[in-house]
């Protein structure tokens, strides 16, 4: 058993993150600014020394196309890569394809932050009959989706963090160094297990966009708390750390 390293990011800016939609399980390449932000965060995780042993995504193409990016900067396309439903952004049922604002307008603004951030409130469902329902996705025909879906982020860490247990802490304990590219809200499932971090404290939580985020993990995959750590969180962003606060700030403004 030994130390190991488990870097985290957040796709680049989406094409609906700028226009500002519920995405979900709708799968939108990043912006051209997104694309950029991925080649930056390629080259901080080069330029921070950490190497990635192997790499861990979504099936949803902008985590791919960060993960390929990053993987294009540090020189790694060759490790393996794996690609999971699982650490799918969470599914936002009836909102997918709705502008932020205007469900804002429509439902109010408290209404539209409960299904944003609240724990496990999920937003209203898609039943088959919905382009939105996994069935009708031909990535996720050999997978038993429910009916009616839809995904709180409580039910989103319930299928995150069994996967993250079963295939990836494995690795982190042969102390391997771990690359996972995926999504705003299966990441904040993520780093809810792995800091402990409460109901109440991971709705005010925000994960900015294309922005390394680096755990030192011991041989528990307890986190070390790392110098610079953004609270509640223990792991270290890499990157200007007031153009990543203004990132996050961005993320929270999203419905105002
Ligand atoms: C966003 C997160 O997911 O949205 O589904 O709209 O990380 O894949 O861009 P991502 C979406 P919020 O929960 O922050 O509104």
């Amino acid at each position: 058993a030994e130390k190991s390293t488990l870097v985290l990011v957040r796709h680049g800016e989406s094409t609906w993150n700028l226009e500002n939609k519920f995405t979900g399980w709708v799968d939108v390449p990043l912006s051209p600014k997104g694309e950029k932000e991925v080649v930056e965060a390629g080259q901080l995780i080069k330029e921070s020394g950490i190497v990635p042993d192997v790499a861990f995504t979504s099936l949803q193409k902008r985590a791919i196309m960060t993960l390929n990016a990053v993987l294009a900067e540090t020189d790694l396309m060759w490790i393996p890569v794996n690609k999971a439903w699982q650490l799918n952004e969470r599914h936002y049922g009836g909102l997918q394809g709705l502008d932020k604002q205007e469900t804002v307008d429509k439902y109010g603004k408290d209404q539209v932050l409960i299904w944003r951030r609240s724990y496990d409130i999920p937003p209203p469902v898609v039943d088959k009959s919905s382009p939105h329902h996994p069935s009708n996705d031909p990535r996720y025909a050999k997978f038993d989706f429910p009916e009616e879906w839809t995904e709180s982020l409580k039910t989103t860490l319930e299928r995150v963090t069994p996967y993250f247990n079963e295939n990836i802490a494995p690795q982190l304990k042969e102390g391997k160094t771990v690359l996972i590219a995926a999504h705003g809200n299966s990441l904040r499932a993520l780093v809810k297990h792995l800091d402990n971090i409460g109901e109440d404290v991971i709705a005010e939580l925000n994960i900015p966009t294309g922005t390394p985020l680096v755990y030192e993990l011991d041989d528990d995959l307890k986190p070390i708390p790392q110098e610079g750590a953004l609270s509640p969180l223990t792991g270290r962003y890499l990157g200007d750390q007031d153009a990543i606060r203004a990132r996050i700030e961005g993320v929270k403004n999203q419905t105002k």
